[in-house]
């Protein structure tokens, strides 16, 4: 549409695609049971959005956080994070199902899991800036000798959008947050073009395990000129390192493959050691907020792909498209720094207009 190229407009043009193509997570699975996550594109205009186990974040706009961010608190558990109030139980040695709304095939990179142990009082009210973060899987580059190259979101598209973890059999029993992110790598040929989208999970991990892995603060995985963050992916890579600190002993990246879901499952609230309440049978599930994990009941259990068709309805979305795009990049930062920031979000909405084919 060459005659309606107003920055105005293709700022919302770039919202609106950003809401329709970039994605969230939607659900985890674990051993059958879905929680589900917190939705940054519905709940936040939620009069009482229902308790969940994924940290609230403030990405309305599915958006991500840019390495000028990557000392901020937003890089931890994504924009303007807050703890979840509830958490999903898992035994050490289990496997996590995290079940994307839709991820674009042009937002290459790697796919990385990490967990931080919360302490005695649990997730719910740690501060986030003292989590300490430990890597527990990681898929980069897989082959690069195509450019751009096939990647660990390759890998999560052809997977249903979804990816699966596996909490190292050895760690101690605990409360922990799960953070699981995805770093598109597209336009990181040039600084701060990296764009991350983490997300978080309150975890209950149960088990006989004994380690506790030294971590890292959320503010210090990556810098921007961490090789793995400033790098073109568009020529043949014959290796690519990924960033963050080295996977931890015991923890290794398992084969993705889906999880079936039969039942959905409330968050836990409380340090109660508690068995998950099965609110719903699966045939129960389409009701209030669980409409899209009726969706991915019913295709998951048949081991389709074919969640995202329906599930991204997300009907509240388009109320804050246009006018978070441009704004909601770095906040909180005065005068010149902000004029930046807001010419640097619509440098990086026009790239995701192109991106994403709409120009
Ligand atoms: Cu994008």
């Amino acid at each position: 549409m060459p005659s309606l190229s107003s920055k105005t407009l293709l700022s919302a043009l770039a919202g609106a695609a950003s809401v329709a193509a970039h994605g969230h997570v939607n659900n985890i699975v674990i051993n059958g049971l879905s929680y589900q996550a917190y939705d940054p594109t519905v709940f936040p205009y939620m009069a009482s959005p229902p308790v969940v186990a994924g940290w609230t974040s403030g990405n309305t706009d599915n958006g991500f956080v840019a390495p000028d961010a990557f000392a901020s608190g937003d890089i931890i558990c994504h924009k303007d994070a807050t703890n979840a109030k509830g958490h999903a139980v898992v035994a050490a040695g289990d496997k996590v199902f995290i079940q994307w709304n839709s991820w674009p095939e042009s937002h290459k990179g790697p796919v990385l899991d990490y967990l931080a142990n919360c302490g005695s009082s649990g997730c719910e009210t740690v501060d986030k800036t003292a989590l300490e973060f430990f890597k527990i899987d990681e898929v980069g580059l897989i082959d690069g000798s195509s450019a751009p190259g096939t990647w660990g979101s390759d890998q999560l598209i052809a997977n249903n959008n979804s990816w699966m973890v596996q909490i190292p059999a050895n760690i101690a029993p605990g409360f922990y947050v799960l953070r699981h992110e995805i770093i598109a790598l597209h336009s990181a040929g040039q600084e701060n073009g990296a764009q991350n989208y983490p997300v978080c999970f309150n975890l209950q991990v149960t088990g006989s395990g004994t380690e506790s892995p030294a971590g890292v603060f959320g503010q210090s995985l990556y810098t921007p000129t961490d090789p793995g963050i400033l790098v073109n992916i568009y020529q043949s890579l014959s290796s690519y390192t990924i960033p963050g600190p080295a996977l931890i002993d015991g923890a290794s990246s398992i084969a993705q493959g889906t999880s079936a879901i039969t039942a959905s499952a409330t968050a836990i609230t409380g340090s109660a050691t508690a068995a998950p309440a099965q609110t719903t049978a699966t045939s129960a599930v389409a009701t209030s907020a669980a409409a899209t994990s009726a969706a991915a009941t019913s295709t998951v259990s048949s081991s389709v792909v074919g969640v995202s068709s329906s599930a991204p309805v997300t009907t509240a979305a388009p109320v804050a498209s246009a006018t978070t795009s441009a704004a909601s990049s770095p906040t909180g930062c005065p005068g010149a720094a902000k004029r930046r920031a807001r010419r640097a979000a619509r440098r990086a909405a026009r790239r995701h207009a192109r991106d994403l084919g709409l120009n």
